[in-house]
């Protein structure tokens, strides 16, 4: 029995960080090529995994979406990456082959602000849209 008593007593601080999983999707209800949640609301410490659940998608960051102090990540067709939070702000996540399609996903890490302007200006009209489609829905809360 220690060991589990142990174990509970550990609970309260695993439950701190967070592991948000997120699929990769060739279709879901929203349309096709999705990552599913396509937003996260998370902590500093969190923890995303990235599923292949569908083959050849990847997940990599987009530049100037990314927070001060974040790095730079991008997986290979079908890997599943994770990727640890530490620093807050929005972090825009696209899949290569089909950010052109709209493929992307919004990481928001505490409180920051959930406005357009963090959207660069060179990106693909169809990830722009899909972009401003999730801002819309949570600032509509
Ligand atoms: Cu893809």
């Amino acid at each position: 029995m220690k060991p589990l008593l142990a174990l509970l007593v550990a609970l309260p601080s695993l439950a701190m960080a967070e592991l948000h999983e997120v699929k990769m999707l060739n279709r879901n209800a929203t349309g096709a090529m999705v990552f599913e949640p396509d937003f996260v609301a998370a902590r500093p410490g969190d923890t995303i995994r990235f599923l292949a659940t569908d083959p050849g998608h990847n997940a990599a960051s987009i530049a100037g979406m990314l927070p001060d102090g974040a790095g730079r990540f991008i997986g290979r067709i079908d890997e599943e990456i994770e990727i640890t939070l530490e620093a807050e702000g929005l972090y825009g996540v696209k899949c290569s082959p089909h950010v052109m399609m709209g493929m992307v996903m919004l990481i928001r890490v505490g409180n920051a602000p959930l406005s357009p302007d963090a959207l660069p200006q060179d990106l693909p009209t169809r990830a722009r849209d899909r972009f401003q489609a999730i801002l819309a829905r949570q600032t509509a809360d």
